[in-house]
Formats: C-alpha cells, structure tokens, sequence
C-alpha cells in the first residue's frame, strides 16, 4: 500500500489496483487553433502543466502501473455529436468544422492528438470520448473492473469540465479518486480552485487532492509485479 498526503485526509492506494488517467491532454485544448481557442479561450495556461504531469507519467511507468489516456472526440460523421452540443453558443468555429489543425474536435485529426509530451505507450489505454465524462458512452469502466482497478488518479484538462466531470463519474461507480493539483488546469484559475475545494469538501465527497509530489515519492519505493492488471486483459 502507497499513502499520500492528501485533502481531505491521505490517499492509501494500492498501484497494481489503480490507474492514471490522464484526461485529454490534446492539441485541441492546449495549442492555438484548436476547440478551445474557437470557445474563446486563452489557451496559454494549460501547457504550464505539462511538464508536472510527464513526471508523474514517466515514475507511473516506471512502477509498471496502468496509464488511461482519454481523447474527447467525434467520429468524422458527427454521429456521435448531439446537436445540442455542436450548436451550443457562438464559437468561431464548430465541431467537425475545418481549422488551423484539421477538423475541430474531429477522431484523427491533428489536431485531436494528445500533445507529442504525454503521447500514449505501447499497452496503454486510450479512450476516444464523444462527451465530457471519460465513462459516458465509452468502455471505460469495463477496462477497469477487468483489470481489477479500484483506485484512479486523475490529471488533464480542463479541471471543471472534463477532469471533474469523469472524477465525479467515477466516484459514482465506486472508484476512489485522486486529483492531482499541479497536473491539472483551466482557463478559468477560480473555476480551478472552486473544483479543487468541492472535490475534497464534505469529507472527501467526490474524491481526494494533492500536489503530485507526494505520489513521485510514493511510486519510487514501487515495482508492480506486471501479473496483476495485465492478468486479465483480454
Ligand atoms: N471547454 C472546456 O473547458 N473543456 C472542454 O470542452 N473539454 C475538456 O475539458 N476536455
């Protein structure tokens, strides 16, 4: 067992039952031209993470754990696209529409790619999402429970949006999860740090927060034998 220090009380996990999942760290959030600068947003913010979550990537490799990556995407005929979701406001462009990067939003496009500093590994996980909620409509969960997963650790993009979304998604199936602070980030710094104290309010009542520190240091001491989550893949 790893513990943390935590809010609202340490994180005891155990790293061959839990998983990092690390939520749409894409082109199409963090650089110019992407779905996120067509909402209106600063995208300048969000890369300052990278470097924090590929530390906390590379040591969860290391330790021989399971990585989840997450894309929020669409098929190319937008069936997967409710209306109310490609209509929703006064973008510059929509999704599915042509940008600096490819189609905005669009499966296989550049710009839809997790950014070349977090790309997925041979044998990891990469979950194509058509909403903001990493389990919703997707196979998420089922990967999980195969393998045993009981604890998840969630870094990415944006933290009110789709980090809280899929965290509180979790919790609701009976996931223990962990928000690391620093890994995570919004176009809105208040929206960031409302999440972060409603996540651990209430005794924990969505989850866990800690600065990722604290999970670097526990992962050195860890060797996942590589028997335990792989045992049951398919
Ligand atoms: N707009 C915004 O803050 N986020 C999203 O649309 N998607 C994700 O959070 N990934």
């Amino acid at each position: 067992m790893s513990t943390v220090a935590a809010l609202p009380f340490p994180y005891v996990f155990e790293p061959a039952r839990s998983a990092l999942v690390i939520i749409d760290m894409q082109r199409d959030f963090i650089e110019p031209g992407g779905f996120g600068e067509t909402l209106g947003n600063d995208v300048g913010l969000l890369a300052a993470i990278v470097p924090a979550c590929q530390r906390v990537l590379h040591a969860w490799r290391a330790a021989g754990a399971l990585v989840v990556h997450t894309r929020e995407s669409h098929a190319p005929d937008l069936s997967d696209c409710p209306p109310a979701k490609r209509l929703r406001g006064d973008p510059s462009l929509r999704i599915g529409d042509a940008g600096p990067m490819g189609r905005i939003l669009v499966r296989g496009e550049p710009g839809n790619a997790i950014i070349d500093a977090l790309a997925p590994a041979p044998g990891e996980i990469v979950i194509d999402k058509p909403g903001k909620g990493a389990f919703h409509a997707t196979r998420l969960d089922a990967a999980l429970r195969e393998r045993g997963i009981t604890h998840l650790v969630f870094m990415g993009v944006t933290t009110e949006v789709c980090v809280q979304t899929s965290m509180r998604e979790a919790n609701d199936r009976g996931y223990d999860c962990l928000l690391l602070e620093d890994c995570t980030e919004s176009y809105f710094p208040r929206f960031k740090a409302a999440t972060l104290e409603m996540m651990h309010a209430q005794g924990g009542i969505v989850g866990w927060t800690a600065p990722s520190v604290g999970v670097l240091t526990a992962l050195t001491a860890v060797q996942v034998s590589g028997t335990e989550w792989m045992s049951s893949r398919a």
